[in-house]
């Protein structure tokens, strides 16, 4: 993966550069969060970094130290800012087709604010 495999006009990039609305729950120098269009619990944000990164591996692979850190951080204080640290919470990353991923920017999942049962339902 390479910076050329990024589209720069997927939702979230739109989102990042203001071409799309989001409801920001939290931003700083290296990553931006806001609320899921399709909550599935309900606290349900999504937190990405700025950077131009396909999925979770190709930022694994091209990221700096400082952007990684940012990112994780950023994870953990959306779960503490929006209610959810106290009682438990799950950050979901999908990656790829079999992954499940939608859109081709790295995004976690960070979900709460009730039990979520099972981490997959069996097909
Ligand atoms: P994934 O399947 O992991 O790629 O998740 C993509 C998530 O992005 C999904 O939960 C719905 C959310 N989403 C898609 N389009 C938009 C949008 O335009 N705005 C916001 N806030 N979320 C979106």
């Amino acid at each position: 993966m390479s910076q050329s495999d990024y589209d720069p006009d997927n939702i979230f990039a739109r989102i990042l550069d203001g071409r799309l609305p989001s409801q920001p729950v939290d931003q700083d120098e290296q990553t931006f969060s806001f609320a899921d269009i399709n909550p599935q619990a309900p606290q349900h944000h999504l937190v990405i970094p700025r950077g131009a990164y396909t999925d979770l591996t190709d930022f694994a692979d091209r990221a700096s130290d400082s952007e990684l850190a940012a990112w994780v951080r950023a994870l953990a204080r959306v779960a503490k800012t929006s209610g959810v640290a106290k009682e438990g919470y799950r950050v979901i990353v999908n990656i790829g087709g079999h992954g499940g991923q939608e859109v081709p920017h790295l995004h976690g999942h960070v979900l709460g604010g009730a039990p979520l049962g099972p981490m997959l339902t069996r097909r």
